[in-house]
């Protein structure tokens, strides 16, 4: 699905703002059909905003169910005779779209876009009602999965097995776009390298109508290729790639042909990626992953996405020397993904599949979860598989998206898992044939795994010194690294470890080096550092995490999860120092 612009042809308004909101702890608003009129009791909320921490109760924070969101939106009385959509880039987790008093639309999955057709209802220079009801609760059906329990004085309680709040809302932009009747509904484009020379594939899906041209230009504008039909090769001789670091893009111009012709630009990195051996190739290069798993995770706004808070995390990036991020452990706002293209910082793209893991479950939620094979089932199966579907459809056009992670640490060890993965590696492949697939794995033997055969790269999410072996990175040290080779002889493939980190409060400080000091949190770090330095598969350093993120309850969590080398509000603790020497070495 594209971006909404404005072009020639396209118009957008935004509808961010304050809304007027409502929590329905009740269930009343579908019953009595809230969106026929105001809102009942509404207060002001922010979108684009995570819900739960704007008021500032319990309440909110800890809502289970349905909220609506309501706000008057005129429609430009130029509009008449064109094609008026509502575009919601992200509504977590299910939602519901009204305009006025008819439904135009719904979604499920937090993290991708969708789009509501209100062409035929919306009428231009007059004011609508648009009503949104969001339901934010997650079941073994969804992705990623949850439990809703009612507890005997009738409120609910939302369990789920991932290790981050379950922040929920309007938490990215909301659009009202209009286009011509004809109009381009998709681009893919892949690119390939030859040399100096390169080529760029395209394919244009246009609605009711057709491809007139398609106009590669340079940066500084100036026309590289042309093309005349819907899908075709452009060649670029003596072209600039997109690599890391250099994110020199392209634009791809399309225009479709008729009187009311439309008229689209998509950035376009020239590059290519492949796995040879060990190897992680871009362009050719080997390249070597420096950085983090991150979140999208701020004080007051949770998820929502914010400009200032993007650019100051790839500034601090930047200063750090990290190359590159797993979008752990959903899709991130779309801004993120056009920042990096520009910037040439490499991404990993991630589903929103986290926490089909028993195991873990169990450490993470009070009470006894389900075997987690037992609850989850086709349903759960098809939601992912969507959930692979809807990230290839929105990512695929970005150069810094370098390779699909379609699972956080699955249980992996159950033939049920290969069972279960196996249609949707082969999926993500369909979907997009030009980008390796991995997942990132549980700390689990190689010879308990049965499946990362699958998949290109091997992914590993690693502990030692923390869950394993707490406080003693001498055995962590010697345990990595035999578990490491092991790997290595078992497959012969390149190795990320997408996780390994320790919490650490800032400011607790020790000589002799405890847990949950800043001082252990740099030792641990170093101690994977010198096994990443000996094992030659290694090709890639993901520090768990970027900044501290807010968890759900638990007792092993001090107000959310502490293995961020920034804090949540973003200051650096001692191994942000460390990180930059190891990541920067010439810098102070
Ligand atoms: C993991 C998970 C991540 C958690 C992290 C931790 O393995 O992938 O979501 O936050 O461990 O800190 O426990």
């Amino acid at each position: 699905m594209l971006r909404p612009q404005e072009t020639s042809s396209r118009e957008r308004v935004g509808l961010n703002g304050l809304w007027a909101f409502a929590l329905d702890p009740g269930d009343r608003g579908r019953a009595e059909q809230w969106w026929r009129g105001p809102l009942p009791d509404a207060v002001e909320m922010p979108v684009p905003a995570s819900f739960n921490d704007v008021p500032a109760t319990r309440d909110a924070h800890d809502h289970v169910g349905d909220v609506w969101y309501q706000r008057e939106v005129r429609i430009p009385a130029g509009w008449a005779g064109r094609r008026v959509v509502l575009r919601f880039d992200a509504a977590a987790h299910r939602a519901v779209v009204w305009w006025n008093d008819v439904e135009v639309g719904r979604h499920e999955g937090g993290y991708t876009p969708f789009e509501c057709d209100v062409t035929e209802h919306a009428r231009p220079g007059e004011i609508g009602r648009l009503t949104v009801v969001v339901d934010n609760r997650l079941e073994p059906s969804t992705i990623p999965p949850g439990i809703v329990d009612v507890l005997p004085d009738g409120r609910r309680r939302q369990r789920y097995f991932h290790d981050f709040f379950n922040y929920a809302g309007l938490h990215r932009a909301v659009w009202l776009c209009a286009t011509p009747r004809s109009y381009v509904r998709d681009i893919t484009v892949t690119t390939e390298v030859a040399g100096a020379d390169a080529r760029v594939h395209y394919r244009v899906d246009v609605v009711a109508g057709q491809v007139a041209e398609v106009v590669l230009r340079d940066a500084d504008g100036a026309e590289r290729a042309r093309g005349t039909t819907a899908a075709g090769t452009l060649e670029v001789p003596d072209a600039t790639l997109w690599r890391p670091g250099h994110g020199h893009l392209y634009r791809l111009e399309v225009r479709t042909s008729g009187d009311d012709a439309d008229d689209y630009a998509l950035p376009v990195g020239i590059r290519d990626v492949k796995v040879e051996g060990d190897r992680f190739l871009i362009n050719g290069e080997p390249f070597y992953f420096r950085g983090f798993g991150k979140h999208e995770d701020n004080p007051v706004r949770g998820k929502g996405h914010d400009d200032v808070h993007m650019v100051h995390d790839f500034a601090l990036l930047d200063w750090i020397g990290a190359n590159s991020f797993r979008t752990s452990h959903y899709p991130y706002a779309e801004e993120v993904l056009e920042y990096a293209d520009r910037h040439g910082i490499v991404v990993i793209d991630e589903t929103p599949a986290v926490g089909l893991n028993f195991e873990i479950a169990h450490t993470l939620v009070p009470g006894d979860p389900p075997h987690i094979w037992a609850a989850i089932d086709d349903t759960t199966q098809a939601a992912h598989l969507r959930a692979i579907q809807e990230l290839v459809a929105r990512d695929k056009n970005h150069p810094s998206v370098v390779m699909w992670s379609i699972a956080n640490e699955p249980d992996s060890a159950r033939p049920e898992a290969r069972t279960y993965f196996e249609p949707l590696v082969r999926a993500a492949r369909a979907a997009d044939p030009s980008r390796p697939v991995c997942f990132a794995q549980v700390q689990l033997p190689p010879d308990k795994d049965v499946m990362s055969d699958l998949f290109d790269v091997i992914c590993l999410n690693r502990y030692n010194g923390w869950y394993i072996d707490t406080g003693d990175l001498v055995t962590a040290e010697r345990e990595l690294e035999a578990e490491l080779r092991e790997w290595v002889r078992l497959h012969g493939k390149p190795i990320i470890v997408t996780e390994y980190g320790a919490d650490a409060i800032a400011g607790v400080r020790s000589v002799a080096a405890g847990t949950w000091t800043e001082d252990y949190q740099i030792e641990l770090l170093e101690t994977f550092h010198r096994v990443f330095d000996r094992v030659d598969s290694v090709i890639g350093e993901h520090v768990w995490n970027f900044a501290d993120f807010a968890t759900g309850y638990g007792v092993n969590r001090a107000d959310g999860n502490k293995k961020g080398v920034f804090t949540r509000d973003r200051r650096p603790k001692a191994a942000a120092f460390a990180l930059r020497r190891r990541w920067h070495p010439k810098e102070d």
